[in-house]
């Protein structure tokens, strides 16, 4: 377990590359304490004891005192109002509130959903249920759908107020996962700049550092 201070509230379960990054980077950049319980991927296969403290064993799962979340990037959301770090939000005043609250939902529906089809198809399925032709039609999916940031980031460093928020979190996972996946050979260059602008953030260095023995699509991105 990893811990950054004696006793703290929140707790993160977490699995190396997975969509746990997003809230352990708003962690990480917040500076807040956390406890971190690292499992190995998929948790409801080889550890089974998580699907009693999360019935979808699926993860990320936060719990912060009575709390409890598994949506990745709704705890981002949360941290950054619960613990008042408004220079990671837009306000509900903020012209481009509707603009940062798009980012945030469709950082998982639109852009990650298709990508957990390819890492099904191509990887977790035994042999014998896998499927190169789903596994490219959801590839080819993904980056159709890189086209609406694709166009946003032609004049933007970051994607809303021009400066960097939770919403460049939850659609960096995205597109950090697609890079692991091999499919940053297809993104835009402006597209291309932004996952390096955003990975070469502090925080996100020392969050690759965390648990990265245990990364269970190492094996298939040297393959790529
Ligand atoms: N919408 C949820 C999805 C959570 C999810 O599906 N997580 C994946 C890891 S990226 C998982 O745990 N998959 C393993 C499984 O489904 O058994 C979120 O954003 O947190």
């Amino acid at each position: 377990m990893f811990d950054t201070s004696t006793s703290p509230d929140i707790k993160l379960w977490h699995c190396y590359n997975s969509r746990s990054m997003r809230p352990l980077w708003t962690l990480e950049e917040m500076e807040l304490p956390y406890q971190l319980e690292v499992l190995p991927f998929p948790p409801r296969a080889f550890q089974k004891e998580y699907l009693s403290l999360n019935s979808l064993g699926t993860v990320p799962l936060l719990r912060d005192g009575d709390v409890e979340m598994t949506e990745s990037s709704a705890m981002c959301h949360y941290l950054a109002e619960k613990y008042e770090r408004s220079e990671f939000m837009i306000s509900a005043s903020h012209a481009e509130y509707a603009d940062f609250l798009n980012w945030l939902y469709h950082s998982d529906a639109t852009l990650t959903f298709p990508l957990a089809l390819v890492i099904r198809y191509n990887i977790l399925e035994p042999e014998e249920r896998r499927s190169p032709q789903v596994a490219e039609d959801y590839q080819k999916w993904f980056l159709a759908r890189l086209r609406r940031l694709d166009n946003h980031l032609l004049d933007r460093k970051y994607l809303c107020d021009n400066r960097f928020t939770i919403a460049d979190i939850c659609i960096g996972f995205a597109l950090h996962l697609g890079q692991v996946l091999g499919l940053d050979q297809n993104y835009q260059p402006q597209t291309l700049d932004y996952l390096s602008r955003l990975t070469s953030r502090k925080a996100f260095a020392k969050i690759q550092t965390i648990a990265n023995d245990t990364d269970a699509f190492s094996a298939f991105s040297i393959q790529k």
